[in-house]
C-alpha cells in the first residue's frame, strides 16, 4: 500500500534516468559539451567535457554551453536541467589560463571573451530550475557557475573555491555579490581574499583584491559603492592606452584618435 506522502504528492522514480545524447544544437556539432535528454522525463543534462583540464572552460566551451541552455530553454518538454562536469575530479575549474590573453579569453577566432559572464545571466534568467551536480573541484569560474543554479547536489569529494586573485583574476558580479548573498559577506571576503593569514593576502594580485572588494561592498553600499566601484575602474582606465589617448591629444592640441582601439564582444 502506497505510503500517505505517494497518496498526496505521487510516486516519484528513483530509476536511473535513461539518456539520449545529442551531438549537434542549432547546427553547432558539440565538441567540449555533452548534451543529453533523458529518454520520457523533462531533464536535459549540460556536462562540460574537458576532464583532461579539470573541465576548464574555454570561449567555446561556453559558447557550445549557451546553445544547449538555450534548447533546454526553448524545450517545452524540459523541465529542469542538470549542469555537471565529466569524471568525478571536478565539476568545472574555471577559465581555462591556456587561452586566457589580454581582454579575455582567446577562440578560434582570436578575439578575446569574457562570454561566461553572458553565461551566468543565461542560466539566471532560464524560466526553468537549474542544479548543479559537483562532483570534485567546482573552483575560480567554474565555483560561479555552480553558485548561478538554483540547487547544487554536491558529492562527498566536491571542494568549493575561489582563486582569481591567485591567477590574477576576478569576477566583481555576480561572482562576487551573489556569493555575498549566499554565504554572507565575511565568509565570500574569505573565500576571496584568502584571508586566514595576512601573508597569503600579500601574495595575491593587489588589484585583484581592490576591485573584488568594491565589488563586494557596491551591492551593498548604493551610490557609495558604485562610487568606490566607478573610482577603480578609472584608475584602471587611466594606466590604459586609450585613456591615455583623450589626454595627450588634448596636450598636444589635436583630435583624439581612437580608431585604433576594438570594440570587444
Ligand atoms: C582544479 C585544481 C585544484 C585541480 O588540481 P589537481 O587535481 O591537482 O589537477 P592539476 O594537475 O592541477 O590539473 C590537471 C590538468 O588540468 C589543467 N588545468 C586545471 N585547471 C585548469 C585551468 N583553469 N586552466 C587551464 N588548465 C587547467 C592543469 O594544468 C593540468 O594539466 P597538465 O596535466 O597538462 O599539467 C587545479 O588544477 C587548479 O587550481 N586549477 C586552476 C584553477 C584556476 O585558477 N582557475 C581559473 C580561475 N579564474 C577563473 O575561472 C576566471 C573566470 C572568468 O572567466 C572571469 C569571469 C569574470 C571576470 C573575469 C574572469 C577572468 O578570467 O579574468
Amino acid at each position: 500500500r502506497p505510503s500517505s506522502y505517494a497518496r498526496v504528492h505521487g510516486e516519484v522514480s528513483r530509476a536511473p534516468a535513461q539518456w539520449r545524447r545529442i551531438d549537434t544544437v542549432a547546427k553547432e556539432e558539440l565538441r567540449e559539451v555533452r548534451y543529453e535528454k533523458a529518454v520520457g522525463e523533462g531533464i536535459a543534462k549540460v556536462t562540460i567535457n574537458r576532464p583532461e583540464k579539470r573541465n576548464a572552460f574555454t570561449p567555446r566551451t561556453v559558447m557550445e554551453m549557451s546553445l544547449c541552455f538555450a534548447d533546454a530553454r526553448e524545450d517545452p518538454a524540459v523541465g529542469v536541467v542538470i549542469l555537471t562536469g565529466e569524471g568525478p575530479l571536478a565539476f568545472c575549474s574555471g577559465g581555462d589560463q591556456s587561452v586566457r590573453g589580454a581582454g579575455g579569453y582567446v577562440g578560434a577566432d582570436g578575439i578575446p571573451r569574457l562570454n561566461v559572464l553572458d553565461l551566468q545571466m543565461q542560466i539566471r534568467r532560464l524560466p526553468k530550475p537549474v542544479v548543479a551536480q559537483v562532483a570534485g573541484y567546482a573552483v575560480g569560474g567554474g565555483h560561479i557557475l555552480h553558485m548561478m543554479c538554483d540547487l547544487t547536489v554536491a558529492a562527498d569529494n566536491a571542494v568549493f573555491g575561489q582563486t582569481g586573485p591567485k591567477v590574477g583574476s576576478f569576477d566583481a558580479g555576480y561572482g562576487s555579490t551573489q556569493m555575498a548573498r549566499l554565504v554572507g559577506q565575511k565568509r565570500a571576503r574569505e573565500m576571496w581574499f584568502l584571508a586566514r593569514l595576512c601573508r597569503e593576502v600579500l601574495r595575491n594580485s593587489p588589484t585583484a583584491l581592490r576591485i573584488l572588494k568594491s565589488a563586494l561592498n557596491a551591492a551593498e553600499d548604493g551610490q557609495a559603492g558604485i562610487q568606490q566601484l566607478g573610482g577603480d575602474a578609472t584608475l584602471l582606465f587611466y594606466q590604459s592606452e586609450e585613456g591615455n589617448e583623450g589626454r595627450q591629444a588634448y596636450m598636444e592640441k589635436r583630435a583624439p584618435d581612437f580608431s585604433r582601439f576594438k570594440r570587444l564582444p
